[in-house]
């Protein structure tokens, strides 16, 4: 059996019902343990208001993954996990017990009919872009980051944070 190269990818986790920052971790550490995972490092969590979406402000972080899943089967894996943390989808962009969407995975373009990469729309989104260029900023692009200003976020807010570092998950 020939072993797959490892590749980095990034994942953007969100939530904005029930115990978000919890299941934002339980998340973490659920694809830590998962085959195929190597390693993982995790930004800091943000608080953020609703873009294009109706409800409660989100949690929001990054996760980066060093893995030898292909990006269809880190895909799987993401949705296994949203169904694992009860998520629901009574209408388009309704609040969530969790997201997980695939944002990067390496230097990979996709474009299949169950899976676009890099996420179609990072690039608007300071919940996205602000996490992630904690852990990789040169993904991030300056010109992009200056355009989402206007988006209220908030990092490390103390009631979700409960004495939680910056980088460790559990
Ligand atoms: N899909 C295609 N490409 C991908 C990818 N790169 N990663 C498909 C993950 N999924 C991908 O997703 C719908 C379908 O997208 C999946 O079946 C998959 O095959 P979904 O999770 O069921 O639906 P969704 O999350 O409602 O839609 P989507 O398009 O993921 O929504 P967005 O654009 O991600 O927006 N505001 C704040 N502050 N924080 C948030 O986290 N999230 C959203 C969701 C809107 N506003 C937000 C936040
Ligand atoms: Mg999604």
């Amino acid at each position: 059996m020939s072993t797959r190269p490892s590749v980095t990818a990034y994942i953007g986790l969100g939530a904005n019902l029930g115990d978000p920052a919890a299941a934002l971790r339980e998340a973490m550490v659920s694809l830590q343990q998962t085959p195929g995972i190597e390693s993982l490092r995790a930004s800091a969590l943000y608080r953020s208001a609703p873009v294009d979406a109706a409800g409660p402000w989100f949690v929001n972080a990054v996760a980066e993954v060093v893995t030898t899943l292909t990006a269809p089967a880190l895909l799987d894996v993401l949705q296994d996990l949203e169904q694992a943390a009860g998520r629901e989808r009574p209408y388009r962009h309704a609040p969530r017990t969790l997201d997980l969407d695939l944002l990067l995975y390496g230097e990979g373009r996709i474009a299949s009919p169950r899976l676009t990469v890099p996420h179609p729309r990072m690039a608007q989104r300071a919940f996205v872009l602000l996490p992630l260029r904690e852990l990789a900023p040169d993904r991030v692009n300056e010109a992009a980051l200056a355009a989402v200003t206007d988006q209220p976020i908030e990092r490390d807010p103390p009631d979700v944070s409960q004495g939680a570092s910056r980088s460790r998950v559990h």
